[in-house]
């Protein structure tokens, strides 16, 4: 497991450099998921394929980008991962990350076995989750990550970041976000889910909604490569990862590319959730 946040901390350097000196611009592809792709997509996907085919306890990776896993003969983990979270930002110059899942005998919630993720912004930070969460602050001057401190969500937070189109909620969803801003909640969401729930996670709670919409009642964020992994670390750090039911990380896969509605936030902001969405879809 070290190699592997060695590795993908040397890959996030990289990347880190692709995001300040690469061309912004789209390519003609698109992904797996139908998504357009940028090139800095393309450029992240192969820095991290990279470091994570020469590990020697990585077995496979599969990412955002690919169709399907790439397969070693040796190895214990799975690694699954967006190499460029929120890429549309970029040509905006707001914050984008990386997310990885590190899984152990298959891609479902319970196999995973830590999770990763690195917030490119004003500073690149690193969140690592394994039995506890730890914040890591890249040096430029030394090319090191170095540990800041460890993370942990109180019970209720302040803050709220709603996502998904706002015409299509489902009208239950609508209440619960209305009464929440009544309550005093402020709204903070950038369109990243990275930098997003890093703020909510550093300020100790609040909520992340990406809920299902009647055009897409199975939400927008993947599994793999988004949901378990923020799921993995929200939960590790005190609070909760819910898709309106259940515990995220109860979830199966059924293949690479599925998706979920989520909620990730502290224990108040998520008995809210649960409460709205008793009996309802
Ligand atoms: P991406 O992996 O294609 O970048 O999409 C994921 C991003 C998340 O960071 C963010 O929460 C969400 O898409 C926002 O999407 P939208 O603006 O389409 O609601
Ligand atoms: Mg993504």
């Amino acid at each position: 497991m070290t190699e592997i946040i060695e590795n993908i901390k040397r890959a996030a350097i990289e990347i880190s450099e692709a995001i300040k000196t690469q061309d912004t611009g789209k390519v003609e592809t698109q992904n797996s998921s139908g998504d357009i792709q940028v090139k800095l997509d393309v450029i992240s996907d192969t820095i991290v394929e990279k470091y994570m085919l020469n590990t020697s306890s990585v077995k496979e990776i599969i990412s955002e980008e690919k169709e399907s896993p790439v397969t070693k003969e040796r190895g214990k983990y799975m690694v699954a991962y967006d190499p460029l979270d929120g890429s549309s930002l970029i040509d905006v110059d707001l914050s984008v990350g990386s997310i990885f899942g590190i899984y152990e005998n298959g891609y479902n919630g319970e196999n995973i076995k830590a999770a990763i993720y690195v917030v490119y912004g004003p500073r690149v930070e690193m969140v690592v989750a394994r039995d506890v969460v730890e914040l890591f602050r890249l040096n430029e001057k030394r090319g090191e990550f170095e540990f800041i401190k460890e993370l942990k969500l109180q019970n209720k937070g302040k803050i709220l970041g709603p996502g998904g189109t706002q015409k299509h909620w489902y009208p239950y969803h609508k209440e619960m976000i209305d009464s929440l801003f009544q309550e005093g909640y402020r709204l903070r969401y950038s369109g990243g889910m990275v930098p997003d729930l890093h703020q909510i996670l550093l300020k100790e709670g609040g909520l992340f909604a990406y809920p299902g919409t009647t055009d897409k009642p199975k939400g927008k964020l993947r599994k793999l490569f988004e949901v378990f992994p923020f799921a993995y670390v929200y939960k590790k750090a005190g609070g909760y990862a819910v898709d309106g039911h259940k515990d995220l990380l109860s979830l199966k896969a059924e293949h690479y590319h599925d998706t979920t509605p989520c909620f990730f936030g502290s224990e108040y902001e998520i008995n809210r959730v649960l409460e709205t969405y008793k009996g309802k879809k």
